[in-house]
């Protein structure tokens, strides 16, 4: 396990590097330098072990089984609801919908709000900057209901227009979906400033957390939203969970969006009943292991703490920054200030998949391409970029590996 270091300020790296096993492995025989964290990041051994914990000694389905193993799986899923409730600060655990990950936490929002009650003309705002996740299902709803999709404009620094919101919130605007921090520039959003001028107007709000909750505090009684996503694997934990909070009230009048076991109260060929929250949006048997081991997730996070998270990441990017800006030929690609952990950048001359490839043979693991946000790339008249993007177990010597690898791809090239 990890701790702070022994000032107490800052963080033990190399203690919690120790942590996660694969960042010890090696990749075309030379270390594994991992900056791909806002694609998912690695899993602490806590995680590994509670999912190896999960399936050695409770599994069972849950919800459904009165013998032992069931009800002690259960305990265990619905520890992790209430560790997803304290982190997010929800009022209660009923207001925690437990997903396949982000995309599916907003399909829901989408297919099951949206569906329901929108009519031709209503609006759905977005901004420039989101993941198609969170621009496709709007689009979906649209074409299902007649609504329309408005876009916030950025600026070149990757910010968002604020003065547009004026014209762009009106009374036809009944959701306003923003991301808390852009995965392609880094910026982070303010999102309680954003949802209260949606308040103004009568909007709803949901805010993808994806590339947040990882980086930043979030507390969804503080930013006052409707709507708040994430998924597990961006917080060190599993693959194909995530999470959607919701207001209450919005909850309870929401349809079920999919039909199965477990949503329901009863069910007859005359008509069925649904279960109370938040099982009503819970069909099936979800990833239970996964489930389990986001507590392990959470708990590890939380024992780092946020606070000395966020401060050592923004000395790690302030240092990336820096070298960035001294390398010849390289534009950065979003400099909003007090943006997250993510360096987006071109490479005059190079396209962004030769640099990720010939990186890749460095030991140099990063994302290279539109990252699922093609607006956005658009936007800079670019067809993709190279991204590092950083966690709390990267060093300025990784930093160092990454830029000494991009000057070999710039000799590879320009000789
Ligand atoms: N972005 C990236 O490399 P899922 O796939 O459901 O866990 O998360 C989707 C998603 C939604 N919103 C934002 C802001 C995101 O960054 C992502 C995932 C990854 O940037 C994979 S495309």
């Amino acid at each position: 396990m990890n701790h702070p270091s022994p000032a107490g300020l800052g963080l033990d790296v190399e203690a919690i590097r120790a942590d996660f096993p694969i960042l010890h492995t090696q990749v075309h025989d030379r270390p594994l330098v991992y900056l791909d964290n806002a694609a998912t990041c690695q899993k602490p051994r806590a995680v590994i072990e509670s999912e190896r914990h999960y399936y050695e000694t409770l599994n069972a389905n849950i919800h459904r089984g009165v013998h032992l193993l069931s009800q002690r799986a259960t305990d265990a899923y619905e520890a992790s609801r209430e560790a997803v409730r304290a982190l997010l600060n929800a009022p209660a655990t009923q207001d925690i919908i437990f997903t396949r990950g982000t995309t599916e936490a907003i399909n829901l929002v989408a297919q099951s709000w949206g569906r329901s009650t929108l009519r031709p003309g209503d609006e759905i705002l977005v901004t420039h900057m989101e993941h198609h996740s969170n621009i496709v299902p709007w689009q979906l709803l649209c074409e299902q209901t007649g609504a329309v999709l408005k876009v916030v404009p950025i600026d070149e620094r990757g910010v968002l227009e604020l003065d547009a919101l004026d014209s762009l919130l009106t009374s036809r605007t009944r959701l306003f979906a923003m991301t808390h921090v852009s995965n392609a520039l880094g910026t982070v959003n303010p999102v309680a400033e954003l949802v209260a001028r949606a308040r103004q107007v009568g909007a709803l709000t949901l805010v993808d957390g994806a590339q947040a909750i990882a980086h930043v505090a979030v507390d969804v009684q503080a930013i006052d939203c409707d709507f708040y996503a994430f998924s597990a694997h961006k917080l060190y934990g599993p693959t194909g969970v995530g999470v959607l909070y919701g207001r209450r009230e919005l909850l309870e009048q929401m349809p079920p969006w999919q039909g199965g076991g477990d949503m329901i109260a009863l069910v007859r060929f005359s008509g069925s009943r649904w279960n109370h929250l938040p099982y009503k949006f819970e069909a099936g048997t979800p990833n239970i292991a996964g489930g389990v081991a986001l507590k392990a997730a959470i708990d590890y996070v939380r024992t780092l703490g946020i606070d000395a998270i966020a401060a050592y990441e923004a000395g790690l990017l302030d240092y990336a920054s820096q070298r960035a800006r001294d390398f010849p030929g390289l534009r950065v690609v979003g400099e909003a200030p007090g943006k997250a952990a993510i360096l987006s950048f071109v490479l005059e001359g190079i396209h962004p998949h030769d640099i990720g490839t010939i990186l890749d043979m460095e030991g140099v693991a990063i994302r290279t391409g539109h990252h699922c946000a093609m607006p956005v790339m658009e936007r800079y008249g670019i067809p993709a970029t190279a991204r590092a993007s950083f966690a709390f177990y990267n060093t300025r010597a990784e930093v160092d590996a990454l830029f000494t690898a991009l000057a070999k791809v710039q000799k590879l090239f320009r000789g």
